[in-house]
């Protein structure tokens, strides 16, 4: 029992956990799979830090049994993960692997023998290479691809799992895949990038269609988007302008055309011929009504204007004084000031928060314990920030916690650990973490610890 002042969540708030594929599953060639983007990215030299790959990773594939027992000792109420598609399409179309649907299927009836909600998410980053090589997300027949392989799993799986997510961070796989070029597939083109920002929005609309249309009973479809809170970094006009372009660009151009039917104008117009073409009715596709907004949350961003900076003219930087994770500042507030512009501004029916976590280098202590207390306080600072927002009236349905299991942080390899559950990689032995009981009382209290803020 947690002791001192408790902040109670409302009656039915879902608490869960998540992970993606690549991240955890390991067996990239096993029982048909195809390769994806990412099992070809790893092979390339200096790509990841640590020189790894996910081949292996967690090996969840084959340790999926001792997983989701884990995750009913923690009381876990609901287990975000993603769906691979090259395990599913070996090579993105027509072909169905079924092996592939066979492995999702053991997962989701054991999960939900557990009582367990599955919510599956149909691309965390893993594009089957084969579609890749005929252009990957800039060529606008991937967007039709993926609604096909959507319903694919859906006739599959449609009668048993309600909560389907699309996309996961759609920013992160354009920009970063396809204009800087740190993540997988590893290209640096600024037009391909707003092309794949396009289509994949378009996938997503495609997708929820085709989601819908192939399951016998009503499913609740939603998006995963990474969205910060942008701040000038001073008071000047030009960082002003800086923070609203970087905000056009990370924040409103996909919550515009999902919710609004529409880009905003300033970032079309600041983007210029590199703006994607964009067809008749795919406004009206992309903005096909979702029953829920995810919302990973992790940090904000603080920008300066920066004439050398390519088309936005502005750069994010890390301002003095503030707190520092592993790999980004840590603001709490954020979260609460986020949450209530969605709601002002976009009023979706229900908000998820479908990510939120800290990379801690954690270890074993003597006696086998891994005491993670800066996890637990993060985590504490973030959930008292979302009480706050649902006590101003922010629909917030759940919170899943990033990560389940420590995993492969894709570019940055094993060197970052985020789960409630450590893993020995060594011998894939897994050991519940200090903020991994501390979820268990959560989860069984419906309610978290007050803590003061410095
Ligand atoms: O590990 C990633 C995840 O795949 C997507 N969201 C952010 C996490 C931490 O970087």
């Amino acid at each position: 029992m947690f002791s001192g002042d408790l902040l109670h969540f409302p009656q039915g708030f879902i608490w869960g956990a998540a992970t993606s594929a690549y991240q955890i599953e390991g067996a990239w060639d096993e029982d048909g799979k195809g390769p994806s983007i990412w099992d070809a990215f790893c092979r390339l030299p200096g790509r990841i830090r640590d020189g790894s790959s996910g081949e292996i990773a967690a090996d969840h594939y084959h340790r999926w049994e001792e997983d989701i027992a884990i995750m009913a000792e923690l009381g876990l109420q609901a287990y975000r993960f993603s769906i691979s598609w090259p395990r599913v399409m070996p090579t993105g179309k027509q072909k169905i692997n079924p092996a592939g649907l066979d492995f999702y299927e053991r997962l989701v009836d054991r999960l939900l023998s557990h009582n367990i909600e599955p919510y599956i998410t149909l691309y965390h980053w893993d594009l089957p290479l084969a579609l890749q090589e005929q252009g990957g997300w800039p060529n606008r027949d991937t967007a039709f691809y993926f609604a096909d392989y959507a319903a694919a799993v859906a006739a599959r799986l449609g009668d048993r799992v309600t909560c389907w997510i699309t996309h996961n961070e759609p920013f992160v796989v354009a920009v970063v895949g396809y204009i800087t070029g740190e993540l997988a597939p590893g290209i640096q083109d600024p037009v391909a990038g707003f092309r794949a920002i396009h289509h994949l929005l378009l996938s997503h609309g495609l997708a929820v269609e085709a989601l819908r249309a192939s399951a016998a009973r009503q499913l609740k479809v939603g998006i995963a988007l990474n969205l910060n809170p942008v701040h000038p970094a001073t008071e000047r006009e030009t960082d002003q302008l800086a923070a609203t372009r970087f905000d056009g660009v990370l924040n409103r151009m996909f919550l515009d055309p999902l919710f609004f039917a529409r880009y905003p104008e300033d970032i079309e117009e600041l983007l210029g011929p590199v703006f994607p073409r964009i067809q008749e009715g795919d406004l009206t596709r992309i903005s096909v009504p979702i029953d829920f907004l995810g919302v990973n949350y992790y940090t904000r961003s603080v920008v300066r204007y920066d004439e050398s900076f390519p088309i936005i003219q502005a750069r994010q930087i890390q301002p003095e004084g503030s707190e520092y994770s592993q790999m980004w500042e840590i603001y709490p507030p954020g979260l609460y000031e986020l949450l209530l512009r969605l709601w002002a501004d976009y009023k979706p029916t229900n908000i998820f928060i479908t990510e939120n976590g800290v990379p801690v280098p954690d270890g074993l202590d003597a006696d086998g314990r891994v005491r993670d207390e800066r996890r637990i306080r993060y985590l504490s600072r973030h959930l008292a920030q979302a009480h706050r927002a649902i006590a101003a009236g922010v629909p917030l349905r759940g919170y899943f916690v990033w990560s389940l299991l420590d995993n492969f942080e894709w570019a940055l390899g094993y060197t970052m650990r985020f789960g409630l559950v450590y893993v020995d990689y060594q011998t894939q032995k897994r050991i519940i973490k200090e903020s991994g009981w501390w979820y268990a009382q959560v989860i069984q209290e419906n309610a978290v610890p007050a803590i003061e803020e410095e």
